[in-house]
């Protein structure tokens, strides 16, 4: 038993748990001491042991060890990370709070409430109660409109659809040298079932003037002590996504309430962007002329340099652009990492999903990216939900391999094999890894 804090609407809240969840590692007593440090620490020590070590550390021989890439370290001695709260997740900070799963609790379809990440940036309102809650539509509109909770369902369509929301920041702790922000793992990406109006109908219903280019959402969240005051985090939506019909104004996750982490009583999910244009706890959408540099929406947050540069470098304000669709990117949610069997032939199966693209194809490999094999990858259920893909990989004999998967999108364009390092953090899709022994 272990007491975690966990920040929910009326402030730090004592949770109970148990580590119930197998967090599908080998625990070595030898590997103790590395579990303090971060992953990108744990990489700085673990990338100077020789073979002999890592095979002691993991249990088995490496039997492809040679055909590593350079600097290789194993991906089941990085990501060994307890499990924090119950329903499997792990905390990144407690304040503001972050928290995400392991990938092999992301498995289902349709990601458990409780397993969605969580990503706050300052604290969370106290009071969240529908009836009092009231959503403002104004600035370049004819009409402005004050609604509550019921009016939304009421006036306009009401759609359920499965979308996937990813952090920009997912995949930023394996990123050397380290970059601020929240230090993701995998898990900061979840594809749950939204139901919502269409932020494009209370658009219409409030007349947008010819001018107006960008919504600015606002959330009733406060910044974190010693902070000021403010917005916690600011939202920019240009017209086009705004409009776009699978961008909701959400009142409920996966049929029920949506959680008090995750925005209730109203969010936005504007799905195959960053997480980061998903304002939670909605309570104003302002259409305006110009890009308003809100917090974390100016300066270097949530802009990618418009080249590739290298490890470390200083990019210029006016070389790095607005993030809008996220990559391409594959997870494998079977079997988890560290899985040890005494079957040479292993069912993997995951998710895949491209931004505001569709996934053309899932390969995976177990050595080390020479060879790639084909999986089974069905269509999504709807635009922008997470697509299924899975196959049966028959290992070469006893040892530790690494199964990498690799997703393409339906422009050709493939995640690397390597995460590509940039001053945000942003944007990390290199091929998901995870370790299988075959004892
Ligand atoms: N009001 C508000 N909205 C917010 C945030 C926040 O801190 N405050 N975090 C953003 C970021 S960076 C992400 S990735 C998503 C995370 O949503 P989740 O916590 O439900 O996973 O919400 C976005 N919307
Ligand atoms: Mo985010």
């Amino acid at each position: 038993m272990r007491n975690t804090e966990v920040m929910t609407s009326g402030g730090p809240v004592e949770i109970l748990c148990e580590a119930a969840v197998d967090s599908g590692v080998a625990p070595d007593a030898d590997f103790e001491p590395l579990r303090a440090l971060s992953i990108c620490e744990r990489r700085n020590v673990l990338r100077f042991m020789g073979r002999p070590a890592l095979e002691r550390l993991i249990g088995a021989d490496i039997p492809l060890y040679r055909r590593a890439p350079a600097g290789w370290v194993p991906v089941s001695l990085l990501t060994l990370d307890a499990i924090d709260l119950p329903d499997g997740l792990m905390i990144r900070s407690q304040r503001p709070f972050v928290a995400e799963a392991p990938p092999h609790l992301l498995d289902d379809e349709v990601t458990p409430t409780y397993r969605h990440f969580i990503r706050n940036n300052g604290v969370p309102p106290v009071d969240m109660r529908p009836e009092a809650w009231r959503l403002s539509v104004d600035g370049l509109v004819e009409t402005p409109l004050t609604l509550s909770v019921a009016d939304l369902a009421e006036r306009f369509e009401v759609v359920t659809e499965r979308l996937v929301m990813e952090c920009a920041g997912n995949g930023r702790a394996f990123l050397d040298p380290p970059t601020a922000g929240a230090q993701w793992a995998y898990g900061g990406v979840a594809c749950c079932e939204w139901t919502g109006v269409r932020l494009a109908d209370l658009l219409r219903a409030a007349g947008p003037r010819s001018h107006a280019a960008f919504a600015a959402v606002e959330g009733a969240d406060g910044r974190l002590p010693g902070e000021g005051r403010g917005p916690a985090f600011a939202g920019v939506v240009p017209m086009a996504k705004a409009l776009d019909p699978h961008t909701l104004i959400a009142f409920a996750q996966n049929g029920a309430k949506i959680l008090p982490q995750n925005g209730a009583p109203l969010r936005l999910i504007v799905p195959g962007w960053p997480g980061a244009y998903s304002q939670k706890w909605l309570t104003a959408v302002s259409l305006v002329e110009r890009r308003p540099g809100g917090r974390f929406m100016d300066g270097p947050n949530y802009r990618m340099p418009r080249y590739d540069v290298a490890p470390g470098s200083f990019v210029p304000d006016e070389d790095m652009e607005v993030i809008e669709s996220m990559p391409v990117k594959s997870l494998i949610t079977a079997p988890a990492s560290g899985h040890r069997t005494a079957e040479r032939t292993v069912d993997v199966r995951g998710h895949a999903w491209a931004g505001d693209d569709t996934v053309a194809a899932v390969s995976l490999s177990f050595d080390y990216g020479q060879r790639w094999h084909r999986a089974e990858l069905a269509p999504p259920p709807n635009a922008y939900a997470w697509q299924r893909w899975q196959a049966e990989i028959t290992l070469p004999g006893r040892g530790h391999y690494e199964i990498w998967a690799r997703a393409t999108d339906d422009q050709g364009r493939s995640q690397p094999l390597a995460p590509k390092w940039n001053p945000g953090g942003y944007l990390v899709n290199a091929v998901h890894r995870i370790g299988v022994t075959v004892v």
